[in-house]
């Protein structure tokens, strides 16, 4: 195998030890996994890193909302894509419980929101401005939404308060959650034939915008509080009156109790960082090449040894 060349090359495994690094527990670093590809497959990356370290690892299938309490509680070691527009509230309610912390940023810079193809743009030269969205809306009518236009939002556990946000600006629109990130994409295809005018939830990093080109909705723009404080943002009397942070943060978060326990893992935690194109990647290679994630993370540590090697070099018990 490429990657166990790379790893005894890089003499991070010591010799004939199945714990490399006596400082860390040989109970499992639990690591959750959600319903976006990119995270399924850095979370399986992290987790592959973290065994050859000589650490155990296992993966749970976790609500992308409720994973902040159990990272709190310690029955979730980690999270490694805190995306600060769709999981900035939960994370931050979860820090003031107490119980988990920020073990540090990615490089990358995110943005989630109402997104649509460029040739969404033809039918309604506006674009990018909400207000100019919102004239175009009879263009996104469907059956299902009468006179309304139509926004496929993402699943509900991404919480993107669409309902609150159509409301709040009094937009002529029918928020309809998508039943998975699939379903987005299909939407997405399926108007590319006839180049039918569509607005969808989206996000970068990506594998999509290497797909279609396209754009974010331009909204009111986003102020702290705009989620807790009516006064903020343009409508005085509700929340959710402006659009996500543009230049979003991504971070990591640890339970508490994981500096202690795996001090090693939790060294190489602290140094990881994914980029913006190293995330779209990981995602293209689940969702167009349609590898499966656990290979796609395999595949990726073989071809970024020299990107993981500082991570883990530094960290060794
Ligand atoms: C949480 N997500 C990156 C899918 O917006």
């Amino acid at each position: 195998m490429k990657l166990t060349a790379f790893l005894s090359a890089a003499t991070l495994v010591a010799s004939a030890s199945t714990a490399a690094h006596a400082g860390d527990s040989s109970d499992p670093i639990v690591i959750p996994i959600h319903n976006w590809s990119s995270q399924i497959v850095m979370s399986n990356v992290v987790g592959q890193i973290f065994e050859q370290m000589g650490n155990h690892v296992e993966y749970v299938t976790t609500d992308s909302q409720a994973v902040y309490e159990s990272v709190r509680l310690g029955d979730v070691t980690l999270e490694m894509e805190v995306w600060e527009g769709a999981f900035g509230a939960s994370y931050r309610a979860a820090l003031e419980k107490g119980g988990l912390h920020d073990a540090g940023d990615h490089d990358a810079v995110t943005r989630e929101d109402w997104w649509y193809p460029m040739w969404t743009k033809d039918a309604c030269p506006g674009l990018p401005d909400w207000k100019a969205l919102n004239d175009c809306a009879h263009l996104f009518a469907t059956a299902e939404t009468g006179d309304k236009g139509r926004y496929l939002d993402g699943p509900v556990d991404w919480l993107k308060h669409g309902k609150e946000r159509v409301e709040a600006l009094d937009m002529n629109f029918t928020v309809i959650n998508a039943g998975s990130a699939a379903a987005l994409w299909a939407e997405i295809g399926s108007a590319e034939a006839d180049k039918r005018p569509v607005v969808v939830f989206n996000w970068t990093p990506n594998f999509a915008e290497a797909v279609w080109p396209g754009e974010f909705v331009d909204f009111p723009v986003w102020e702290e509080g705009c989620d807790k404080d009516p006064a903020v943002g343009p409508n005085p009397d509700a929340l959710y009156d402006c659009g996500n942070p543009t230049s979003g943060y991504l971070k990591k978060a640890a339970w508490d109790g994981m500096r202690d326990k795996w001090p090693a893992a939790y060294c190489a935690l602290t140094n990881i960082s994914f980029t913006n194109p190293q995330i779209a990647e990981m995602a293209k290679m689940v969702d167009t090449d349609e590898m499966e994630p656990e290979e796609a993370a395999e595949e990726w540590l073989s071809a970024n040894q020299a990107v993981v090697e500082p991570w883990i070099t530094s960290c060794k018990g």
